[in-house]
């Protein structure tokens, strides 16, 4: 018999290369052959893909696994008696397992399955926030957040009274942090920082944060939609209350997320949402609701993109996050004092500590349009606001070009970016 968990594992067995101390080493080429969509001509050069930030591809083990899933063991989970059913939990429940081990979470039952980041913080916004802050009460974020870790908090303020304040941050994209001691009292209730700015590529020093809202009595929530793919994220050394984060970013599937959350929160938190699945009993004369994490996934959730996310998981265990952090610094390093080197050429987030995402604007050109050309020689970048306009207003522009880099990506293809830079800036400069 086979079943999508046997033939996707497949994908993963080859001996593509000798295991060292450190576990398996793959060169960057090796590493290539895993992603199918890497291999193809855009406007008739070779794909460049630098827009990781906003998805990484996905390697066949993801795609082979949500076919096969689809071909083998397709069933609704948790209720039904049959062969399939069972099938389709335990591999769903499998991966709920590996995302407990990939954060070091205490339990699996502190792992709830969403849409994605966003809908991971509207969630805390929506159940902590609506039962547990009022009128008065005072919540931090950071001048880098996302749309989506300002938006929640915007609206659960419109709905109790509470109050938003906001972290300054340097010229280089560094958050002020005798600013935030200074906002810090006993009317904060809760703080929501990213742990990685998607627009910046700034480290925050999260653990500090965590430590000086905890002295106050705060919770935290962390926005890990763009730090999980790039560093070691332990919710227990870091004692977050929560963390959120996306599938998609980690070479999984879209419209999956996870919100990782301490026990005693989740279990004090109401309901998310009413329906199947999050209840114990329903009668008419009321409800009891299902225990954590179930109490949070209401309605058939996403089982497919649930087990193909296991993939990418091993996919990341395989390669070693180690190997992924250093190769992925490398071309960060290399890219920054390359394209410093263009006349014109303006980096946006110049902070000491960085993963991954040079934002940069040319001198006398709208960004869009240096995407657009970029575009022509087959260069995925991303242009715009990055849903940042806040941050945007801070250093006074409308958009920069962000060009982010992943495990897959090489030397080479960050010379195609500079010639093109090049080629580009001095139309203007
Ligand atoms: N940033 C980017 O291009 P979702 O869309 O729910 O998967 O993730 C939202 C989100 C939240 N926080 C941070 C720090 C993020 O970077 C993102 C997504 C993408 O930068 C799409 S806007």
């Amino acid at each position: 018999m086979k079943t999508s968990e046997i033939i996707a594992s497949d994908l993963f067995s080859s001996d593509l290369a000798p295991t060292t101390p450190k576990g398996k080493y793959f060169s960057v080429d090796e590493i290539r052959e895993l992603f199918p969509i890497l291999h193809q001509e855009v406007n008739g050069s070779p794909l460049v893909y630098l827009d990781n930030a906003a998805t990484t591809q996905k390697p066949l083990a993801v795609i082979e696994a949500l076919t096969a899933y689809y071909e083998l063991d397709n069933a609704n989970i948790h209720r039904g008696a049959h062969t399939l059913a069972a099938r389709a939990t335990e591999y769903y429940e499998k991966t709920r397992v590996s995302v407990k081990e990939f954060i070091n979470a205490p339990s699996e039952e502190q792992v709830i399955f969403t849409k994605g980041t966003t809908e991971s913080i509207n969630l805390v916004a929506s159940t902590y926030g609506r039962e547990f802050i009022g009128k008065g009460d005072e919540i931090i974020i950071s001048t880098m957040e996302h749309h989506s870790n300002i938006v929640p908090w915007q609206m659960l303020c419109q709905a109790t009274g509470a109050v938003l304040k906001v972290i300054p941050i340097t010229d280089a994209g560094e958050i002020i942090m005798e600013e935030f001691e200074k906002m810090l009292s006993t009317k904060t209730k809760f703080v929501s920082v990213v742990h990685v700015s998607n627009a910046l590529g700034t480290v925050n020093p999260v653990k500090e944060i965590i430590d000086k809202a905890h002295a106050v009595g705060a919770k935290v929530l962390v926005d890990g939609a763009q730090s999980t793919s790039h560093l070691s994220v332990d919710v227990q050394s870091l004692d977050c209350d929560f963390l959120a984060f996306s599938a998609h970013k980690l070479y999984g599937p879209t419209g999956l997320g996870v919100l990782y959350g301490k026990r005693d929160l989740l279990e004090a938190m109401p309901p998310y949402q009413g329906g199947g699945e999050m209840i114990k009993e329903v009668d008419f004369a009321g409800t009891t609701y299902n225990d954590i994490p179930f109490k949070f996934e209401a309605g058939t959730p996403n089982i497919a993109d649930v087990i193909a996310f296991q993939k990418a998981l091993e996919f990341f265990q395989i390669i070693g996050r180690e190997n992924i952090h250093s190769h992925e610094q490398e071309l960060l390093t290399y890219a920054t004092d390359k394209l410093s080197t263009i006349n014109g050429f303006i980096p946006v987030g110049t902070a000491k500590e960085k993963v991954s995402v040079l934002s940069f604007l040319i001198n006398g050109m709208h960004p869009f349009d240096v995407g657009m050309m970029l575009d022509a020689g087959g260069i995925a970048v991303r242009t715009g606001h990055h849903c940042t306009q806040p941050l945007m207003k801070r250093f006074g522009i409308e958009g920069t070009v962000r060009a982010s880099f992943s495990v897959y990506n090489t030397k080479n293809e960050i010379d195609t970016l500079y010639q093109w830079v090049s080629r580009i800036a001095k139309r203007k400069n």
